[in-house]
């Protein structure tokens, strides 16, 4: 790591960064010698700050036992009350140490800190602390039968249980890296499962460094395992591996499908939190002076590296073009920096990969007619850092409006009235999330009916609560995240039948 990089980092961070980074199984760092490494590298600066071990079947394997092992050792036997106590005390110790994963998260993914601090550490210590309690209060049901079999006389008592669902396969994506790491952890946590943690190949610090905040919370060997490795490789080998049960995926549409492939031949259970082009519908009578919310919080959150990002802009007619010249004006306002100033606004995208391919989307468009209503701004030379781009003037049919970008990238569109609204707003093969802006209570409450998406928000966007279910529709996904929903997906039913006379 350059000096550049390492002045706006702690002691901690500088520590941490000298390694060695290896994979964390039956809970330990396990070195991983002749196994090449990946480079990971600071976006804003493009310089390498670390290397990890891009391991393959034989460590995945080597994970999926331990985790195996652990389900049904010491962990099986602690009571729900313990494993409370557990994952409070996984949030005590993110907590504290919270200021250290923050400015690791920024250094990598290039986020702001202040994102960092409040997403990716403040919501994820949250997010445990929520699920923690989910443990004491996993509950079967005693149901009535009509069973009639001999001998005669006899009666039965029925109930379910609710057990775990076993060994988690658990594959991160980078925008969030820490926050989608801890949705999966504390969900299987809280029901008694033990997990593989395979974050993304461009972000998997944070989550090595999870590893250190499991032996400090004393949790059991084996129980959280993290192994590193690309994609096609590790990934793939996590996901057909036989001793897996469950698979959680956050990422993109085209993986989510292979990923929902291997499940099906092994018959492992399977959640998908994928893709998405989300519409944010704009009513003439929203408000005022919204455009700054709109832009910040809808628009350019995490530089458009969120699944949920309101990626297609439906405006009113009567206001389109006065919205579009003001949130081109916010665009062009923001200001580029990296994501450890935390004045910075506009940070770098993840990847060299990433900005070029959001580059790409650009070029196109624009050739394809769209108008730049802003983000022609010369960027910073160095880091991978893409100008905010709103484009108007664009057609249903074109790529930029149909395809999930991941980028600063948003496209204006006018509609007539609510009608054409909701058909634009529904027209993508996506359905994850979508948010209506008005003050007519009965418009929100027509709308919010008619959208095909998994979360439509009123007068806000890209804001999630632990207790609140999260997940797509259509092309963007299988079952739920968070709250009592998200939880179902980490438990197995089991009937009982008890005759007795
Ligand atoms: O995602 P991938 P990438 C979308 C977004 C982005 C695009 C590409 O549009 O531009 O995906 O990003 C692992 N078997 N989203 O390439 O490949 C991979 O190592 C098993 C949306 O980074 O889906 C990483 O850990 N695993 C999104 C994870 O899958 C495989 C978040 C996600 O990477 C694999 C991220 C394979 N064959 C990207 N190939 C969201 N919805 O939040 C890759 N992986």
């Amino acid at each position: 790591a350059t000096d550049q990089t390492l002045a706006h980092v702690s002691a901690e961070v500088r520590t941490f960064l000298k390694g060695p980074h290896e994979i964390f199984i039956d809970g330990v760092f396990q070195p991983t010698p002749g196994t090449d490494r990946l480079e990971v590298f600071d976006p804003a600066t493009g310089q390498v700050i670390a290397s990890v071990p891009a391991c393959g079947e034989a460590e995945i394997d080597q994970a999926v036992r331990a985790a195996r092992a652990a389900l049904t050792g010491e962990w099986s036997r602690l009571r729900p009350a313990d494993r409370e106590r557990l994952i409070l005390k996984l949030a005590d110790c993110l907590e504290a140490q919270g200021e250290t994963f923050a400015q690791l998260e920024s250094l990598n993914n290039g986020k702001n800190i202040g994102l960092s601090r409040a997403i990716e550490v403040g919501a994820s210590v949250d997010y445990l602390r929520y699920m923690a309690g989910w443990a004491t209060k996993i509950e079967g049901h005693t149901l009535q039968s009509s069973i009639q079999a001999p001998p005669a006389g006899s009666r039965y008592m029925t109930y379910t249980l609710r057990e775990p669902v076993g060994v988690v396969g658990a594959i991160i994506p980078w925008n969030f890296p820490l926050s989608m790491l801890v949705w999966k952890v504390a969900s299987a946590l809280a029901a008694g499962c033990t997990i593989v943690v395979k974050p993304s190949e461009e972000t998997p610090l944070t989550a090595l460094l999870f590893g250190r905040l499991c032996q400090d919370a004393g949790l059991p060997s084996g129980v959280v395992n993290i192994v590193t490795g690309r994609g096609d490789v590790a990934g793939a080998a996590l996901a057909r591996n036989t001793g897996v049960d469950k698979l959680a995926f956050t990422g993109s549409t085209e993986v989510g499908k292979l990923i929902g492939h291997a499940a099906i031949d092994g018959m492992k259970r399977f959640t998908l939190e994928l893709g998405g082009k989300s519409p944010m519908l704009l009513f003439p009578d929203m408000g005022s002076n919204q455009d700054q919310l709109v832009a910040r919080l809808g628009l350019f959150f995490n530089q458009g590296q969120v699944c949920t990002a309101a990626t297609r802009v439906l405006i009113d007619r009567r206001i389109h073009d006065e919205m579009v010249e003001r949130l081109g004006k916010v665009a062009d306002s923001l200001t580029f920096g990296s994501g450890l100033d935390p004045e910075s606004e506009l940070n770098p995208v993840v990847s060299a990969k990433q900005r070029d391919r959001v580059s790409g989307f650009i070029q196109r468009a624009a050739q394809a007619g769209a108008h730049l209503a802003s983000g022609q701004r010369t960027v910073p030379e160095h880091g991978f850092f893409v100008a905010p781009t709103l484009l108007s003037h664009v057609t249903p049919d074109m790529e930029v409006v149909r395809d999930e970008v991941f980028g600063p990238v948003i496209v204006a569109m006018p509609f007539d009235d609510e009608e054409e609204a909701v058909a634009l707003a529904n027209d993508t093969s996506f359905g994850l999330a979508a948010s209506v802006w008005t003050s007519n209570l009965d418009r929100a409450m027509r709308v919010t009916k008619a959208l095909r998406a998994g979360t439509v928000w009123v007068n806000t966007h890209n804001v999630l609560d632990a207790n609140l279910p999260f997940g797509g529709m259509k092309q963007s996904g299988l079952g739920r995240e968070h709250g009592r929903e998200g939880l179902e997906h980490y438990l197995e039913t089991k009937t009982v039948m008890i005759r007795y006379q």
